[in-house]
Formats: structure tokens, C-alpha cells, sequence
């Protein structure tokens, strides 16, 4: 718990911080906001991350600095391991063995660390990092201010999914008095993306279709789609969020071909559909409004089957309530 995490930061120097393999805007403006605040409370710490950084939160201050670590090569007085389901999700070896602070918001959070400090109530673990600095009598840098913000800004699809509280607003207020620009940040985020973005996203909207019903949305990407348009990792971002623009639209599944019959699918929806359902099904989790799942076999069979229970699951929904506000949750 967050005593817990001050007390440790007080006696102790010598830190590391790392996040999962592909980190999200959470995953790196929260590993940084604590890196700016443990250097200006006068101690040693380094931000270890396996892989590299995502062009969008590059230009955050202390990005530059993050190394590409994939095995830990010494003790650290404590490690924190920011927004990570298990040990396992950073991809570094050896970190079994070093003293671990777990920092998380997901509910779902294995106590894997030596010490746990869950918030399943902060928006952002960006959130909890701003607590953290409150509770240990920091002050609020326009470094700090900025990497938090974008922790905020990225978990909570700018502060409109239904993760964001007063709270939420409560604290980009007082990040912004301390420094942050949201009109920088959000450009990184959002008018940052190389070219082959919108080749891909051309070819995948050509894809899109919806149901009998005009309610389940569904889009393709192969694999030579991705080849074509000279796209990286990261350029789908948000692909599976297109079609929810549509008022009828309740739900979408989007599906992207990763192997022979092997497919990575992403599913959202609106309001009280419970989507995470639907992915535990087939073996997949997430979220009640964004989830996702892997998948093997012929491509028209399997998308028929997930449109299926998608179908099943707004039933369920029209049955017991009247609901439909627009929500969505991030998926690490
Ligand atoms: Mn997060």
C-alpha cells in the first residue's frame, strides 16, 4: 500500500523503474514521473524498459534516457514494476530476484511484488504517482507534471472513457498549473503517427462491415496489408475504436492475421455490453468496454462465432438495463 511505498522511498537509495514490453502512454509517463520525482527527492534511479520507447512519448522529458534492458545486471535497493499483471510482462530476466514494488491499477494485479500497491479506483497508475508525490511531500516539477499528464490523457482516451472521476480532472488541473501543456501532449499523442498509419488504416476501413442487426461492426487486417503499407507496431492503435463513431454501431471486432490462421482480435463496446464476457470465451480477458483475445482457424468461421456471442452479449445487455453511455477502458 501507498505507506508502504513512502516508507521504502525514505530508506532506501538506489532505485530501478520499469514497465510492461510495448508500454503505453501509463506504462511510460508514470515509469518517468517517478523517475523525475525520486531524482528531485535526492535519490539514484534509472527507467529499464525492454524495447524500445513509442515515437509518442519520445519527446517526454527523461525519454531519451530509458535503456533497453532484457536481463537486470545488478541489485537495486527496490525495482518498481509499473501497470504489470505479473513478473513476467516486462520482459526482463532476473528481476524474480530483486526486492519489487508492484504498482498498479488493475483490479486483476497479482501480489507478485514485495511490496503491492493496487488502486483499482485511480484512472491511471499516473494517478497513484501524483498521490505518491502528495503523500511524500514532493513537489510537483513541470517534469513530473508533464509525464503524469500524459499517463492521464492516454488511459483515459482524453478523459472521456469511464475510468475518468472528478479525481481524474481533479489532478490534470493541478498538473497543468505545475507546467503540463495538454496542447503539446495530445499532439504527440494524437498528430504523431508516420504516414504508413493512414495507408493502413485505408486499407482496413475498406474491410469494415456491419451485422444484420447495423449493431456489431467488424474489420480485417492481414498480414499483407501490414506489408504494403510499410506499417509499424503501433500504427493500428485504435483502429478497433473507428466504427463505434457510428450511433447505431454498439460494438466492434477487429480482427488482425499475426500467423497461418492465427489472428490477434480486439473487441470494444458501449455502454453496459460486457465484452470482457466475450473474450473470456475464447480464452482472451480485458475490461467490460475493451477487451481481446488470440485466436486459431478459418477466418470467416471464427469471426462469425465471436459476432455471435458479441450478439449474445448486447442481448444480455437490452435485457437487464436501459444503459448506453459511451465508456471504453484502456487493455495493457
Ligand atoms: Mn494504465
Amino acid at each position: 500500500m501507498l505507506s508502504q511505498v513512502v516508507e521504502l522511498i525514505e530508506n532506501k537509495r538506489d532505485f530501478a523503474i520499469t514497465t510492461h514490453i510495448k508500454p503505453d502512454g501509463d506504462g511510460v509517463g508514470s515509469s518517468l514521473g517517478l523517475f523525475w520525482l525520486l531524482l528531485s527527492l535526492g535519490k539514484k534511479a534509472e527507467v529499464i524498459v525492454h524495447g524500445d520507447v513509442p515515437a509518442a512519448y519520445r519527446s517526454l522529458p527523461g525519454a531519451e534516457d530509458i535503456r533497453d534492458v532484457r536481463s537486470i545486471e545488478r541489485r537495486y535497493d527496490a525495482v518498481f514494476v509499473i501497470e504489470c499483471s505479473d513478473i513476467k510482462r516486462p520482459g526482463i530476466a532476473g528481476l524474480e530476484s530483486q526486492f519489487t514494488v508492484n504498482i498498479d491499477h488493475h483490479a486483476t494485479s497479482e501480489h507478485f511484488g514485495t511490496v503491492n500497491w493496487i488502486d483499482s479506483t485511480a484512472s491511471a497508475v499516473g494517478e497513484m504517482i501524483y498521490n505518491l508525490c502528495k503523500a511524500i511531500g514532493g513537489r510537483i516539477t513541470k517534469e513530473i507534471a508533464e509525464c503524469v499528464y500524459m499517463a492521464l490523457v492516454t488511459d483515459t482516451g482524453s478523459f472521456h472513457f469511464s475510468n475518468t472521476s472528478d479525481r481524474t480532472l481533479k489532478v490534470a488541473s493541478e498538473l497543468i498549473k505545475a507546467g503540463a501543456k495538454p496542447a503539446k501532449i495530445g499532439e504527440a499523442v494524437y498528430a504523431n503517427y508516420p504516414w504508413s498509419r493512414i495507408e493502413l488504416m485505408r486499407r482496413v476501413l475498406d474491410t469494415v462491415k456491419r451485422d444484420d442487426s447495423g449493431k456489431i461492426a467488424t474489420l480485417r487486417q492481414t498480414i499483407e496489408m501490414k506489408r504494403l503499407s510499410g506499417a509499424v507496431d503501433g500504427d493500428n492503435n485504435g483502429f478497433v475504436n473507428i466504427p463505434l463513431a457510428a450511433k447505431e454501431v454498439v460494438a466492434a471486432v477487429y480482427m488482425r492475421e499475426v500467423g497461418t490462421d492465427e489472428y490477434r482480435v480486439s473487441l470494444r463496446s458501449k455502454g453496459d455490453i460486457n465484452i470482457a464476457r466475450v473474450a473470456e470465451k475464447f480464452g482472451g480477458g480485458g475490461h467490460k468496454n475493451a477487451a481481446g483475445l488470440r485466436i486459431i482457424g478459418n477466418w470467416d468461421e471464427k469471426e462469425s462465432e465471436i459476432v455471435d456471442a458479441v450478439r449474445r452479449a448486447i442481448e444480455a445487455s437490452e435485457a437487464d438495463s436501459s444503459s448506453n453511455g459511451l465508456n471504453g477502458h484502456h487493455v495493457k
